[in-house]
């Protein structure tokens, strides 16, 4: 049986296989993408990041299981975009040694950029249209750090989550202005610490700062991951962003706006492939770095030339 017919009936097995087709950029996974694509668009994607050991992997671990009391199904991808030797296999170990790994409602999945550099965004991508169209009801992912492919990443879900944690410093270092921006919802994680209060009135001075009339006010809440306590309100917090995406009629905005993220992902992979490995137009290409290298030319003006030559070229 074709490998998208199998994922459609429930195949777990051929789910992983697609996934490491995409993520190796194996030109076979676009039959089976264009055939998955028609049933996908029902899944909540929920970004979660923020730094690391700030208990992300704990959190959605929680949030799977409270999920699946409600008998959604749920998928995890949880992305290591600084390791691509590990393949994200460290990141994902902690949700992957839980018993949610023996639950049929459940797949568990660990990414990283496997050396593809500015390719995991696409990935990513593929790997969550895989699992929408498996039935996943919520997709989580999981990203580390502060940094562009995390920003990148949460331009791929709907309801962004940023977890802190209390102690990290004088002020909250870890999470920059630039993407307090993408949170929806802010988690004061370990709570169970001292200095909750605190990294919480940091959190809202700098959401204050932001004074745009919003019509959702991104909630700050408080959660001890390893005991489970406040998941249930965590958990109604994404489903209420969800809510009110659908009932303002965000909902097909931000649709848009994650399927252009991701087109724009898939189409930079091709260009650049397009620019640097296509049979044509790779020796303009290599000669130009050439020239680069003999200092004959600075990169600027080599790439005004190399897309004024590419763009020339008569279709
Ligand atoms: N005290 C306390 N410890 C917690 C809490 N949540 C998680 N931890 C612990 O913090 C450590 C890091 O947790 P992870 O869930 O791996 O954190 P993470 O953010 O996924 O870490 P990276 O993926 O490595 O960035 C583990 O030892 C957890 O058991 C909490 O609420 N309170
Ligand atoms: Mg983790």
């Amino acid at each position: 049986m074709e490998l998208a017919q199998r994922i459609l009936k429930g195949d777990r097995r051929a789910v992983a296989r697609l996934i490491s087709m995409a993520e190796n950029f194996d030109p076979q996974a676009q039959d089976a993408m264009r055939l998955l694509h028609p049933h996908s668009g029902r899944a909540h994607i929920v970004g979660v990041t923020g730094p690391p050991g700030a208990g992300k992997s704990t959190l959605i671990d929680r949030l799977a299981k409270s999920y699946r009391l409600l008998n959604k199904k749920v998928g995890i991808i949880a992305v290591d975009p600084s390791s691509p030797f590990t393949g994200g296999a460290i990141l994902g170990d902690r949700i992957r040694m839980s018993d949610l790994n023996t639950d049929s409602g459940v797949f568990i999945r660990s990414m990283g950029t496997r050396g593809h550099l500015g390719g995991l965004s696409r990935a990513v991508c593929d790997a969550m249209l895989i699992l929408d169209a498996f039935g996943m009801d919520i997709i989580i992912i999981e990203t580390v750090g502060a940094g562009q492919s995390e920003v990148e990443i949460a331009s791929l879900a709907h309801t962004t989550i940023l977890v802190e944690m209390p102690g990290l410093g004088d002020d909250i270092q870890t999470i920059k202005a630039g993407i307090m921006e993408i949170g929806d919802i802010f988690v004061v994680n370990k709570a169970d610490r001292q200095g909750v209060e605190r990294t919480e009135m940091e959190l809202k001075a700098m959401l204050d700062l932001d004074s745009e009339e919003k019509a959702w006010t991104p909630p700050i809440m408080r959660t001890i991951a390893n005991s489970g306590e406040g998941i249930t309100a965590l958990r109604d917090a994404i489903d209420a962003h969800r809510a009110h995406l659908v009932a303002c009629g965000d909902w097909n905005l931000v649709n848009h706006d994650r399927i252009r993220a991701g087109f724009m992902a898939l189409l930079r992979n091709r260009l650049t492939a397009f620019i640097t490995e296509n049979p044509g137009n790779k020796p303009i290409f290599d000669a130009m770095t050439a020239r680069i290298v003999r200092r004959e030319i600075d990169p600027y003006t080599a790439a005004d030339e190399l897309m004024a030559k590419l763009t020339s070229i008569k279709h």
